[in-house]
């Protein structure tokens, strides 16, 4: 059976989305990060990093929010898998696009601004992680005004691992990209985004 490493309060959330997309059972490890059982041995064998999420499907063990949600969508043979290979590269790109440009900038972002209590937050983070969430909303405003989806004509892993690595963004303004801001709602209104945060905020 598929075993889940990684609590909904963290970079797990795109994978239990996922597993709630594809409608598979699995084990959840509720497992925050830093906590020890993510210190132990046996966890540092599954993942060097200590990080989660990871997973164990049968013994196959993988590490890496999105690479995980390309393997799952791939193996159930999802349709949000994308079978045209330039929607699955476009897929690959978005996803890649959204570690380097978005993935920790947002989380600095909302950490310094809102979710660290006031005397833990930096403002100089803050401010620099803003700096670079600023322009790649812009792209991102950009590519949703020439198409509804990142790849290809539907809702597809591009979209699922962008709008839940943008879970933080949800709490913060977007009105100055509207593209994202419908789009991001629009995706966070699946059911399985639906149950996803709530497995986050309980
Ligand atoms: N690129 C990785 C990032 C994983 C990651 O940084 N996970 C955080 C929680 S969201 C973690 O486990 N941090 C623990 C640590 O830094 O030791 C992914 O997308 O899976």
């Amino acid at each position: 059976m598929l075993r889940i490493y990684g609590s909904a309060n963290s970079r797990a959330i795109r994978v239990l989305w996922m597993a709630g997309e594809l409608g598979i059972a699995y084990e959840h490890k509720d497992w925050l990060p830093r906590s020890p059982e993510t210190r132990t041995p046996e966890y540092r064998a599954l993942n060097p990093n200590g990080r989660v999420p990871t997973i164990d499907d049968d013994g196959f063990v993988l590490s890496e929010s999105m690479a995980i949600n390309f393997y799952l969508a791939k193996k159930h043979r999802s349709a949000l898998s994308p079978a045209n290979p330039k929607h699955e590269a476009l897929a690959l790109q978005w996803s890649l696009w959204e570690t380097d440009r978005l993935d920790r900038q947002i989380v600095n972002y909302v950490q310094h601004t809102k979710a660290l209590p006031a005397a833990e937050r930096k403002p100089a983070i803050a401010e620099a992680a803003w700096k670079e969430v600023v322009p790649a909303l812009d792209v991102l405003e950009t590519a949703l005004t020439k198409s509804k989806w990142l790849a290809g004509p539907a809702f597809s892993v591009a979209d699922l691992n962008v709008a839940a690595a943008l879970v933080r963004a949800l709490s913060i303004d977007l009105a100055k990209w509207p593209r994202v801001q419908a789009w991001l709602n629009t995706c966070w209104e699946r059911p399985a985004a639906k149950k996803a945060r709530a497995m986050r905020e309980k």
